[in-house]
């Protein structure tokens, strides 16, 4: 087993002097009996490692910390008065601020939830740490599930966080959440560079970003041309209104995949708490005009007998026992092709039945003339022909 040195990285600190300055609460430069109980204890709770509580035993034990790492302890120069506040960091929405405390660290993966307080929208651009004292401590990537662009709501609103942390940053131990005037975060989990997860360590973050504007029904969103277009594109029946399907089966979807953004989705959510695209923007949505059924219409224009046209009254000689042809003339006048049922009758009997081909809707004359028929008398008959699709 490596023993601790006083200067190179112990499993939990940036070196050995920083694991005793850590267990010396009080600042005096000597590990008294209480601050060595509180190394074991920590040991038993796993917070730091057996050999980590024995480094810190022996100190107790040799009377002081520079007996154990010379030239670790230096005494403090007095503070002056009154504290220096703390330098704002330029763009911090929220600021966890610093650990007092910031050791036992270790690199690993922090999620957590995140609110930002206030109202109106932001766009997270950054989520940063602070190093414990002698170490390097760093976000190397982060991310929030928070639609495209990372914007959020401020507000009441949770958003899951996940923050890959290096080397040691600052840590606040036994808390599951960290609150002040400008939000909150929330412990889920920190799962250290040794496998083992916390449930109660939340590091010291610091949220960058910059305030949104409002979306509009007329300008460009981040995904739209106008905030128009956007209802209407999640109006998907498009009868005016976003129904809870459109705003959770399609805008929410489109969200968590990253597609829009919050503001976008908070403005489809408008519309449908509203009841309609148009309570939201006036003027945006409009009644479809009905598209025409497409349907046929045969329009019957000439019946010939044997190349004579039939008069307008249908009545017309013919000679007894002698086959005459029938000829039908026919136009399409509706708006769609189709074939037709084209009947003659005389007298009420029907001398045929015939089926067209297909008929294009161009309002052009056609004709039938595979009809014939014999007259059994002579005379004058009505003669008749219907036409339907
Ligand atoms: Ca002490
Ligand atoms: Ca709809």
């Amino acid at each position: 087993m490596a023993s601790i040195s006083c200067t190179e990285p112990t499993v939990h600190f940036s070196s050995g002097c920083e694991l005793l300055r850590h267990y010396d609460a009080d600042n005096d430069g000597i590990i008294s009996y209480a601050e060595s109980v509180k190394a074991t204890q920590d040991y038993y709770g796993d917070i730091i490692t057996q050999e980590e509580a024995e480094f810190v035993i022996t100190a107790y034990q040799k009377g002081s910390i520079n007996a154990v790492c010379p030239g670790c302890y230096t005494t403090p120069t007095p503070t002056p008065t009154p504290t220096p506040t703390p330098t704002p960091i330029p763009g911090a929405i929220f600021d966890t601020g610093t650990s007092a405390s910031p050791y036992p660290s270790l690199p690993g993966v922090f999620k957590g939830k995140l609110t930002i307080k206030g109202s109106g929208y932001a766009k997270i651009t950054d989520i940063r740490t602070r190093p414990c004292p002698g170490a390097a401590g760093y976000v190397s990537s982060w991310s929030i599930h928070a639609g495209k662009g990372d914007e959020i709501k401020r507000g009441t609103y949770e958003y899951d966080i996940e923050v890959h942390l290096a080397s040691y940053p600052q840590f606040f131990h036994g808390v599951d959440k960290i609150e002040n005037g400008d939000g909150i975060v929330k412990a889920v989990s920190f799962v250290d560079a040794n496998g083992r997860t916390h449930t109660d360590w939340i590091p010291s973050l610091i949220i960058i970003g910059e305030a949104l504007p409002e979306l509009t029904c007329d300008n460009p969103t981040p995904s739209f041309t106008s905030g128009c277009e956007l209802l209407l594109h999640y109006d998907k029946d498009k009868d005016g209104k976003i129904e809870s399907p459109e705003l959770s089966g399609n805008a929410i979807k489109d969200w968590n995949e990253k597609k829009i953004s919050t503001r976008e989705v908070y403005f489809v959510a408008e519309a449908w708490g509203k009841g309609s695209i148009n309570a939201v923007c006036p003027g945006c949505y409009t009644t479809p005009t009905p598209t025409p059924t497409p349907t046929p219409v045969g329009d019957i224009t000439r019946v010939e007998l044997d190349g004579k046209l039939l008069p307008e009254n249908g009545m017309l000689d013919w000679t007894v026992n002698k086959q005459a042809a029938v000829k039908v003339y026919f136009r399409n006048v509706g708006n769609a092709a189709g074939e037709f049922n084209i009947v003659v009758a005389y007298n009420g009997n029907t001398i045929c039945n015939v089926r067209t081909d297909s008929v294009p809707a161009d309002g052009k004359e056609y004709y039938v003339d595979d009809c014939v028929f014999t007259p059994n008398a002579t005379g004058t008959h009505t003669i008749k022909a219907t036409i339907t699709p």
